[in-house]
């Protein structure tokens, strides 16, 4: 028996003419109108034109979307191993049993801590918070983290320790177009989130600047007014440098340092070392620049940094965050109208994923696992003892690092690591060590090729559930279209799975939305607070901003206005300094490698890479290089060369640009095999985020033949 059963289509049929829903993959989560019936050759996705994200547009991803519903290599049926190692289908109830009787094995021989679980902020908020329910009551494990830890970990720990709380963006993308001035740090917005591009032409148009820091000359860099080509692994020594202008020029905003913030005196000591001398040897960008970019952000009435994953994804990812918004906060810009410090989360629910507890060291609303309060609050809406509740467990890397040694099976849902984890060559061999590896996912991706079985779950158009939005607003994704028979969504898989764990009375909802609702009460007193939405309030208003605390409560979709969310109201400060990357160049691997994304490929690639589009645009991955190390090298465009780190060696074709600097290569992530970037990426982690550095590693570089 299903928990909850498939909506009947008679549901359906009425809306059949475009019922609003959001794209599957990223953020940005565009308004989009889908139906069977938008009329004839009309592609049955459109961009919605009322929905005041996007305004309409959709990216090549969102219009091809819909291609995923009724393709052709879709599983339709759970598979297991026959006795040669091929997939063979199997009843639901078989795979059920195997998977929890390996589970109860495992947990009976090696403790339940053996029993690893890998989410991913793909996956709704009521999905995301049963995830972590069911690793804790179900499993009783410790072990859960996801794939956001390799995207969002780093600005969320910095914006939890300078303001006390994590929502990415504090204000609505639309307060964009009135900034004066915009930053952006390691973002390429124009292939990542284009449909955000329709916001920064609003702003320039209205004299509004960009400023854009990246070591490539961008699509997004090309349209600034500024354009900063750091030298990777360097944003925090440019952010340092640039309040060390603002210090230097009398620039600060005395009055707000004092009213609205801690710690600043240990800050300007530290920024004062950064002279913008010292600043260029380390970033490359000349003293006119520096002082350019800071004069601009300082002067302007309205004044945003926007972070992306090239400023985060580092061994100091969550200083170089720090560094900005000790920027901001010098400037008093933070909470103010059209100003701030914002981080432009990437995953569809990258927001609502990171915070309804499938991370290590989480609880449901934001709250931490190690903190007794938080861990009484939660146990009292499971019905179950507080001290029964695991301990914080391992982070992603350290999790999938410790497979075949303390952890030995691993349940993904939602992620392919086997693409997307840094250093696979030490990676993969561990995942095939595993006694039992579950994927559950619509189609075979790179990881479920080492699993033992497949659980075939609906897709995003097919179910209801709740996304939030890289702004922290709470929106609503809509059944659309009928589901072969066969899959069923996750949150059957895991209701089943529970009570063949002897632990299903605490997984029995009717419905999505009261799946929804115990999670309201979840977070009810926390920081991420959604116990004042509903599904009837996200529908009148478009989507609610947390915290919403009551049902009269309209919800936040400005924060920090007044105060932040530390105990005494303050933001804080932290004093932080350049350091090394986990490797840097040397004579032996003289090259940076950094990496990052095509518009047509989304992550892993395990979606996009199946989308005829999609492929036929982007079919292999590239490996950018300048035209001067080319013609050291003999490589033209189209050469096959090798790229070496510490680790691995990986062949791509050599495309020649002069948009990126002399001394770094970049090749996108999204493909498996022997095309793996992340073969040559490492296992470094950010000592506080246990953030991967997948933006940068030591290579050298040799044409074939
Ligand atoms: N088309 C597409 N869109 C996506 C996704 C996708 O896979 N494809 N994924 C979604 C997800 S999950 C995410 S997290 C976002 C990511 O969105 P972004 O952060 O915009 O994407 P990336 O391409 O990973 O990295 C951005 C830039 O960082 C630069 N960079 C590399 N090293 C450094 C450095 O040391 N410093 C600085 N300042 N910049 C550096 C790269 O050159 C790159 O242009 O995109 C979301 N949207
Ligand atoms: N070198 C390098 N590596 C990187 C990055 C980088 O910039 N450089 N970026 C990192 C970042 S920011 C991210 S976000 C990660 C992402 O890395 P991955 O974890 O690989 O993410 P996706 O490719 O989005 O994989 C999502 C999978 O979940 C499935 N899925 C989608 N929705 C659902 C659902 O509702 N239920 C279930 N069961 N499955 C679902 C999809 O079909 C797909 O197979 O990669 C990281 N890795
Ligand atoms: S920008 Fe993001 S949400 Fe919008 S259509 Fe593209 S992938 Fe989908
Ligand atoms: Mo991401």
């Amino acid at each position: 028996m299903s928990a909850i059963p498939p909506i009947p289509l008679t549901m359906l049929a009425p809306q059949a003419l475009g019922v609003r829903t959001h794209c599957p993959y990223c953020a940005f989560q565009c308004g989009m109108l889908m139906g069977e019936d938008l009329g004839g050759d009309l592609p049955r996705v459109s961009g919605d034109p009322h929905w005041a994200v996007n305004n309409g547009q959709l990216c090549i991803k969102g219009w091809t979307s819909a291609a995923l519903l009724d393709h052709p290599q879709r599983v339709n049926t759970p598979q297991l191993r026959d006795a040669r190692g091929e997939w063979r289908s199997a009843e639901w109830e078989e795979a059920l049993d195997f998977v929890a009787v390996k589970m109860l094995a495992i947990r009976e021989k090696h403790g339940a801590d053996a029993n690893g679980v890998f989410g991913s902020g793909a996956l709704t908020n009521e999905k995301a918070y049963l995830l972590g329910k069911f690793a804790r009551l179900a499993l009783g494990t410790a072990n859960i983290d996801y794939n956001g830890r390799f995207c969002m970990s780093s600005a969320a720990a910095a914006q939890n320790r300078a303001f006390g709380l994590d929502r990415g963006l504090p204000f609505p993308v639309a307060d964009v177009e009135h900034a004066e001035v915009v930053m952006l740090v390691g973002a390429n917005t124009a292939d990542t989130l284009p449909p955000m591009m329709q916001w920064f032409d609003r702003q320039q148009a209205n004299g509004g600047r960009l400023i854009v820091a990246d070591p490539r000359r961008t699509p997004t860099g090309r349209l600034a007014n500024l354009f900063l080509q750091l030298t990777p692994g360097t944003d925090l020594a440019l952010a340092n440098g640039l309040l060390y202008v603002v210090i230097e020029e009398r620039l600060t905003d005395e009055r707000y340092v004092a009213d609205r913030t801690n710690g600043f005196d240990a800050v300007r000591a530290v920024a004062l070392q950064y002279h913008p001398a010292r600043v260029e040897r380390l970033t490359g960008i000349a003293e006119s620049q520096l002082r350019q970019a800071a004069r601009w952000l300082a002067t302007a009435r309205s004044a945003m940094v926007l972070t992306g994953r090239g400023t985060e994804q580092h061994s100091k990812g969550v200083d170089s965050v720090h560094a900005w918004i000790n920027l901001m906060l010098a400037l008093g810009k933070v909470g103010k109208p059209q100003s701030g410090f914002g981080t432009l989360t990437g995953q569809a629910n990258g927001q609502g994923g990171r915070e309804h507890g499938q991370k290590a060291d989480q609880l449901p609303g934001y709250r931490l696992i190690e903190v007794d309060a938080h861990r009484e609050a939660i146990a009292k809406v499971w019905g179950v003892e507080p001290a029964s509740l695991p301990r914080k467990g391992k982070s992603a890397y350290e999790l999938l690092d410790s497979l075949g040694e303390s952890v030995k099976s691993l349940f993904v849902v939602g992620a392919n690591v086997a693409v997307a984890a840094p250093h696979l060559s030490h990676l993969l061999p561990k995942l095939k060590a595993l006694e039992l590896l579950v994927v559950s996912d619509a189609f075979h991706n790179d990881t479920s090729a080492h699993a033992h079985v497949f659980l075939p779950v609906l897709q995003w158009a097919e179910e209801d559930g709740t996304m939030t939005n890289l702004e922290g607003r709470v929106i609503r994704r809509r059944v659309v279209s009928r589901p072969p028979t066969g899959p069923r969504s996750d949150l059957d898989v895991l209701h089943q799975l529970a009570s063949r764990l002897g632990c299903g009375e605490k997984f029995v909802f009717r419905t999505t939305e009261s799946v929804f609702n115990e999670l309201r009460l979840a977070t009810a007193g926390a920081p991420a607070d959604y116990s004042g939405i509903t599904y009837a309030k996200i529908e009148q208003q478009d989507g609610v901003f947390w915290p919403c605390k009551s049902e009269d409560d309209p919800g936040t979709p400005r924060m920090f206005a007044d105060r932040f969310h530390h105990a005494d109201g303050r933001a804080k400060f932290f004093a932080v300094e350049h350091r090394e990357a986990g490797e840097e160049p040397n004579a032996a691997f003289p090259l940076f490698f950094t990496t990052g994304r095509y518009k047509e490929h989304y992550n892993s690639g395990a979606q996009t890479r199946i989308v005829g589009k999609l492929s036929s645009a982007q079919p292999v991955p590239r490996l950018e290089i300048h035209p001067r190390l080319a013609r050291r090298h003999r490589v033209v465009t189209g050469s096959h060369v090798t790229v070496e780190s510490r680790r691995a060696k990986v062949e791509f074709v050599a495309e020649v640009t002069a948009d990126i600097r002399p001394d770094t290569l970049f090749a996108p992530f999204h493909w498996g095999g022997r095309a793996a970037a992340n073969l040559l990426t490492s296992g470094a982690l950010d000592p506080t985020s246990r953030m991967p550095e997948f933006k940068l590693a030591a290579v050298r570089i040799a044409k074939v033949g």
